[in-house]
């Protein structure tokens, strides 16, 4: 977690104190933030004061292609739960999913005139965060804005610098997000972020985290759930579910392990299990996806869950993702039973240097058994997800890892281009080797220009355009392989994978990008990050466009 903290200092910030009113004048008279007062004023700590009504939104999507519209924002929708158990008024926009623009949010809000805005950020709606925030402070300079969310989590100083954003939540949100609400003193509340008289006051966090046994279930009563159909894969209307929070593992691309805390904590297995029961009542929604980190961290807490779902014989289907590491046949058998149709692990990668290098441990054996169990089992869907430009890796051994994965009886392979995310140990590595270009800074215009996740840089060892020729080269290839393993009958599948592994070692084998000599014996190619002003698409190879 974030681990410096600057103790607040001297001068402060005044709130005026101003009686909640009716709705159509109420931004004028509710309870505000008003930064232009913040210099040379001295009277009490920073604090939100009367706040009755909260607004929790997402920002709306401007630069991403794909994002998170097929489920309800989950974060925001623990938080109304948890501040409407104490008492406030919650209202939840999904901007992004409404497909809302700046204007029609600031709208939204101005009409709703709530006393606080908090607003939900990931990397990849970082710089609609800083314009969604510019327009919202340009409409209603004395809404007070909190932000929230993997993103700003572990960049708090350069958020709070590059946006009007009052306050940072870095991790877990409900507990901060109500003491804020109250009206406690900002200096008094861990793992927040904020400004102070022209600095920035970045109060470490203590540790501690929220208590899964007693949290209240998302209010997903407060957003339209027809309008999330989730993914197709599961064959019927889906929607996701949260049965932990923590991860062990700390791969080296991946926050979670510092944004949640090392310890898995575990949601009670009657807690998941009325959750689920009581959408199936509410919503008359029998998919689900348990969209834990890992969803087989805990054996015990899954085996639980799966009893208990037998036991209720609620008829679902669900998926979830998980490692193979943490899966073994009687688990497999048991999650079957209870209704598990697809099972996605990520793997990332075949190569031992490679896996030491990152932080995962699949042996291709391993791989190999745990889906054959899987199959037998009856779970449906298999997917293996893997990484193009891991650390260490080169065009040898990624072609080894996916012939080897092919021949597997996996039904799908989706693969994606290294990202780099903050809080990440693979942020620090790219800062180091120059895979990050100096001064680079997260809230900077950038523009890979390329189809999906354009915003976000990507790591790689490699010259640029060969990772984008590989990447277009094993995209299209597992997205065919994909198709017809879905449609094949086990059988097929099984015959498939006989064959495939030698056709796509044949394929690729001409290919100049998977020639070893493709690899620089030096380093990293800084990845050519460049202004949206550059013009869209144009540093990109026309064939490297990412599919998702
Ligand atoms: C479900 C999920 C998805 C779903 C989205 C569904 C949805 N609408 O949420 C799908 C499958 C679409 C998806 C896609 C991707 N995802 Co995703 N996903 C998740 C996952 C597993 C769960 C999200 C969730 O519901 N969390 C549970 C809630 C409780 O947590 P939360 O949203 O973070 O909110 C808490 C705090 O952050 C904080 N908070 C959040 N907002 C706010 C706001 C305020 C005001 C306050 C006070 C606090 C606060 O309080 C909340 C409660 O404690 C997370 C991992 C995780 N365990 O969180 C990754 C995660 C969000 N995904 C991630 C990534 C990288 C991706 C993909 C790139 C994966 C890929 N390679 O395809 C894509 C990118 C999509 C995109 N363009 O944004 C990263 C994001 C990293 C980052 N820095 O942005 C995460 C964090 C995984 C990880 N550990 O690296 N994802
Ligand atoms: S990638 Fe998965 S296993 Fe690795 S640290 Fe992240 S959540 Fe944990």
């Amino acid at each position: 977690m974030i681990g410096f903290a600057c103790g607040a200092i001297g001068v402060e910030v005044a709130w005026p104190v101003m009686p909640a009113s009716g709705s159509a004048t109420r931004q004028q008279t509710a309870p505000t933030c008003d930064r232009s007062r913040v210099a040379g004023r001295c009277v009490e700590q920073p604090r939100l004061r009367g706040v009755r009504r909260m607004m929790l939104a997402t920002v709306p999507n401007r630069y991403n292609r794909y994002h998170n519209v097929h489920y309800p924002p989950l974060g925001l929708l623990y938080i109304a739960a948890h501040l409407r158990a104490a008492g406030f008024e919650v209202q939840v926009v999904d901007a992004a999913a409404q497909g809302m623009d700046y204007a029609s949010l600031c709208r939204a809000v101005a009409d709703a005139a709530p006393d606080a805005l908090g607003l939900t950020c990931t990397t990849h709606t970082r710089l609609e965060l800083v314009e969604a925030t510019r327009a919202l402070h340009e409409r209603l300079p004395r809404l007070p804005l909190v932000v929230g969310g993997p993103h700003v989590t572990f960049c708090p100083q350069e958020t709070l610098e590059r946006t009007p954003v009052d306050v940072v939540v870095m991790g877990e949100g409900e507990q901060k997000m109500l003491r804020l609400a109250r009206g406690e003193a900002w200096a008094e509340i861990p793992g927040i972020a904020y400004r102070q008289n022209g600095r920035i006051v970045i109060n470490a966090a203590d540790g501690s985290h929220c208590d899964l046994a007693t949290i209240a279930p998302p209010a997903r009563d407060l957003v339209d759930m027809q309008r999330y159909p989730g993914y197709r894969s599961l064959g019927r209307r889906n929607t996701q579910v949260l049965s932990n929070r923590g991860c062990p593992f700390g791969c080296i691309y991946c926050s979670a392990t510092f944004f949640w805390g090392k310890r898995t904590r575990s949601v009670a297995a009657e807690r998941v299990v009325d959750e689920i029961t009581s959408i199936v009542r509410d919503y008359g929604i029998t998919g689900f996806y348990f969209y834990d980190d890992a969803f087989t961290t805990d054996k015990r807490k899954a085996r639980a869950v799966c009893e208990l779902l037998i036991e209720r014989n609620l008829r679902i289907a669900w998926g979830t993702s998980t490692r193979v590491d943490l899966v073994d046949r009687e688990l497999l058998t048991l999650m079957a039973r209870a209704g598990c149709r697809q099972i996605d692990f990520g793997l990332e990668t075949l190569n031992p240097a490679v896996c030491a290098k990152i932080g995962t441990k699949a042996t291709y054996e391993q791989t190999q058994e745990v889906i054959a169990a899987a199959r037998q089992a009856g779970i449906r869907i298999i997917t293996l997800y893997l990484i193009i430009g891991l650390p260490g890796d080169d065009p040898q051994s990624l072609r080894e890892t996916f012939a080897r994965c092919l021949s597997t009886r996996a039904t799908l392979l989706s693969t994606q281009i290294l990202r780099i995310y903050p809080g990440t140990e693979l942020e620090s590595i790219a800062r180091r080797n120059g895979a990050l270009p100096a001064g680079f800074g997260w809230y900077d215009p950038y523009d890979l220009g390329m189809e999906n996740f354009r915003t976000v840089p990507i790591y790689t060892e490699q010259p640029r355009e060969v990772l984008l020729r590989q990447y277009a080269f094993l995209s299209k290839y597992v997205r065919l392989s994909s198709a017809l393993r879905q449609r094949l009958p086990g059988i097929g599948v099984r015959m498939l994978a006989r064959i495939e592994p030698a056709l796509f070692r044949a394929l690729s084998a001409r290919r100049r990008e998977f020639r070893s000599d493709s690899r620089p014996a030096s380093a990293c190619a800084q990845p050519r990050l460049r202004s949206r002003s550059d013009g869209p698409n144009a540093a990109d190879s026309p064939s490297a466009r990412e599919a998702g």
